[in-house]
């Protein structure tokens, strides 16, 4: 009877109330004692008892659980505004200078999260000082600041955090967009801009929209030759690039148990690519096994969505009848069977990057191309992830048969996947492994790049055609080690604090300072610099690749080549006008997390950007740097703006404060436009102190 009773009451509102109090008293504690921890050394491990506790929660989803274990401030609730804490942050050096300098910036001594790690993996080429001079510049803020250093070298900074930092049910804020790769061990791990990274660093919380959380019900098993890659490319194929806008996707069903981290891994990482803002599985034996194999045993906890987890989606996907796949130029969403695409001849395939560089996945590689030699009209490159993938195929044998077949080893690191070397012949045909294959983004503006798994990328090279692996007969089953290689010799300490009090960071002669921002005014009247369609990805905005990315700390040396891809004439146009808006459509900013997206137009006098929607991380980045990011109330109003149109918005502080529509006149035609009062109490904050640098240093006093 008493049991019975218990059973219902533990299922009540009320008790259920009654533990999330409990839990957020945890909570408190766990911070207090995190901190003592700093100067003792002790480890109290609260975490255990909130997990017991959450046992008992009604129908909360994983990243729901994450998400309540870690509220600063809010009510998590769809779309309500909610502050997380940050466990875990990571940077890598495309966006890693920003980020130190800004961190640098607001007066912080040191790091306040239990792990920040600042990885070497973008800009690896250096045809000239600059990247070095970043390199130093990141080591020695890590060094005075607190932060793990890995160094150039040492991997892709997705796959080496997965390896030998991720933890499941902590929170990771990364400053790339790749970062949900940490969701295939179980993490919250989330992509943002270097500000909020740099926040984060502090011991700011971080505020996200509580999105709307999709199930995705994996049911079957793969079958031979068919990987993630594959998974991944067929979500992408049902729901868009903007599918994820506004949502949390988690894996759930029979088949999550027949995928390894690494191809869980390659799932949350594309999740990107959906707009999502973040994906991820459960913590299961699995994820145990992986971590155990990583000497990192006592880092695992389970995590599983409640039975009673209410989502606001789901789908059901049956592995087994998944096919490979490709995602054709110039989108990931883009995507077709390779059967359906046929046997075009292709002139290049590359193998790495964050998605698809693991050990399984280049010894899948290793396999297919063992005795065989890569077709004469082919250059195939492959890029191992970290050097624990690296060294353990030297080890093992299998880089020499991937040396054998003709490929061509690149280092461990983004390499030609932002551009950086092995960009295609003139509208040449590449296959790679990668995640995104915008229009220029390889190099070479008439390529055309397709995305791939490691096997077909493997396989097509052989071929010298877009060939399916299914066609291969043998057994393509790699086992996953029992214990991978652990050498972390390449990821260096910080000073002690004390020490660390004594060093001033490096700073070479191409990292200028930071571009202004200021207060909205009270009233805008500018001239349209630039008119755009759909689905504008940052790399549009500000290209990456060789060329470019030496100048990720030099915000006006960049400015040159903002938009150069879609209008070369902008960068002057809006220097000229001195004061301008930028005019776009669907998912505007949708792709990196590359804040020098808004950096560039803040530097170029961009007062705001009007689209019809935009993504996520490019949104937040808009506010962080006081620039407007609004929408208009009606997407037809769109058709009523031209290039060259003089826009006044007369009282847009007043109608901002208010969260009324705001209301704009376009002086050129005649007409009058209103756009939609979607902007929170923080973002007002942010807009009216010009930016979250300025917001942040004001709270601080
Ligand atoms: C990318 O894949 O586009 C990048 C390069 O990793 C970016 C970050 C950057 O622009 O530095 C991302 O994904 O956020
Ligand atoms: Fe690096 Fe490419 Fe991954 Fe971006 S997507 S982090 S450039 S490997």
């Amino acid at each position: 009877m008493g049991l019975v009773f218990f059973y219902y009451f533990s299922r009540s509102r009320f008790f259920h109330h009654f533990i999330k109090i409990l839990s957020h008293a945890a909570f408190i504690l766990k911070s207090h004692f995190r901190r003592i921890d700093k100067t003792t050394d002790r480890s109290y491990n609260f975490e255990v008892f909130y997990h017991v506790w959450s046992v008992f929660y009604l129908g909360y989803t994983v990243a729901q659980k994450i998400i309540s274990s870690h509220l600063v401030n809010g009510e998590m609730k769809p779309g309500n505004r909610v502050g997380i804490h940050i466990d875990q942050t990571l940077t890598q050096d495309a966006t890693g200078t920003m980020a130190y300098l800004e961190f640098e910036a607001m007066g912080v001594n040191r790091i306040k999260t239990e792990l920040s790690v600042a990885y070497i993996d973008h800009n690896t080429l250096q045809t000239g000082f600059e990247n070095a001079d970043d390199h130093a510049f990141i080591r020695s803020a890590a060094k005075k600041f607190g932060l793990l250093y890995s160094r150039p070298g040492n991997g892709i900074c997705h796959q080496v955090h997965l390896e030998r930092f991720g933890v499941p049910g902590k929170t990771l804020l990364g400053s790339d967009s790749h970062t949900p790769t940490g969701g295939g061990l179980g993490m919250l791990a989330i992509g943002a801009g270097g500000m909020d990274v740099a926040v984060a660093m502090g011991g700011g919380a971080y505020t996200i929209v509580v999105p709307k959380f999709v199930n995705i019900v994996l049911n079957g098993k793969l079958r031979p030759f068919v990987s993630a890659k594959d998974v991944i490319l067929e979500i992408l194929r049902i729901l868009t690039v903007k599918g994820g806008v506004g949502k949390i996707i988690e894996y759930s069903g029979e088949g999550v148990k027949t995928l390894s981290v690494p191809q869980r891994a390659t799932i949350t990482n594309m999740g990107a690519e959906l707009g999502a803002t973040t994906s991820i599985f459960p913590s299961d034996e699995i994820t145990l096994e992986f971590l155990k194999a990583q000497n990192r045993e006592q880092d695992w906890t389970e995590l599983s969505a409640d039975q009673d987890a209410a989502y606001d989606e789901t789908i059901e996907l049956d592995l087994s009848k998944i096919k490979p796949s490709a995602a054709k130029p110039h989108s990931p969403d883009n995507v077709e069977t390779v059967e359906k695409i046929g046997k075009i001849k292709i002139d290049q395939v590359l193998i790495g990057s964050c998605t698809n560089s693991s050990y399984t996945d280049l010894m899948t590689v290793a396999k297919i191309l063992k005795g065989k030699t890569v077709s004469p009209t082919v250059s195939l490159g492959i890029a191992p992830g970290s050097k624990q993938v690296l060294t353990m195929l030297a080890q093992n044998g299998a880089l020499a048969d991937i040396i054998a077949s003709g490929a061509r080893i690149l280092e461990s690191a983004c390499g030609p996947c932002i551009g950086m070397g092995q960009s295609p012949n003139s509208g040449g045909i590449s296959l790679r492994t990668f995640n995104r294959n915008f229009e220029g983004r390889s190099g070479t503006k008439d390529a055309q790049v397709y995305l791939v798994s490691p096997e077909t990328a493997a396989y097509s090279a052989i071929k010298g055609v877009l060939s399916d692996p299914t066609e291969l007969d043998f057994n393509p089953t790699v086992e996953m080690p029992k214990h991978f290689l652990i050498d972390d010799n390449m990821i260096e300490k910080p000073e002690s604090e004390k020490d660390a009090a004594l060093l001033s960071t490096v700073k070479g002669p191409n990292i200028k300072a930071l571009p202004k921002a200021v207060s909205v005014s009270e009233s805008l009247r500018a001239t349209v610099a630039l008119k755009v369609g759909d689905n504008i990805t940052t790399d549009h905005i500000m290209p990456a690749g060789a060329k470019i990315l030496p100048f990720r700390s030099n915000i006006p040396k960049m400015s040159e080549f903002c938009f150069s891809q879609v209008d070369p004439e902008f960068p002057k146009r809006a220097k000229e006008l001195g004061t301008s808006i930028i005019i776009g459509g669907q998912n505007y900013g949708q792709g990196s997390s590359r804040e020098h997206a808004a950096l560039v137009p803040l530097y170029l006098g961009i007062k705001a950007v009007i689209a019809k929607s935009f993504a996520r991380m490019h949104r937040d980045n808009l506010i962080n740097s006081g620039i407007l990011p609004l929408e208009f109330a009606d997407p037809e109003d769109y058709d009523k703006i031209t290039q060259g149109d003089v826009l006044s918005l007369p009282n847009c502080k007043k109608e901002l404060l208010a969260k009324k529509p705001i209301t704009m006149i376009n002086e050129t035609n005649h007409s009058s436009i209103t756009l939609k009062p979607s902007f929170i109490e923080r973002d007002i904050e942010l807009l009216v102190d010009g930016g979250l640098l300025n917001h942040t240093s004001k709270v601080r006093g």
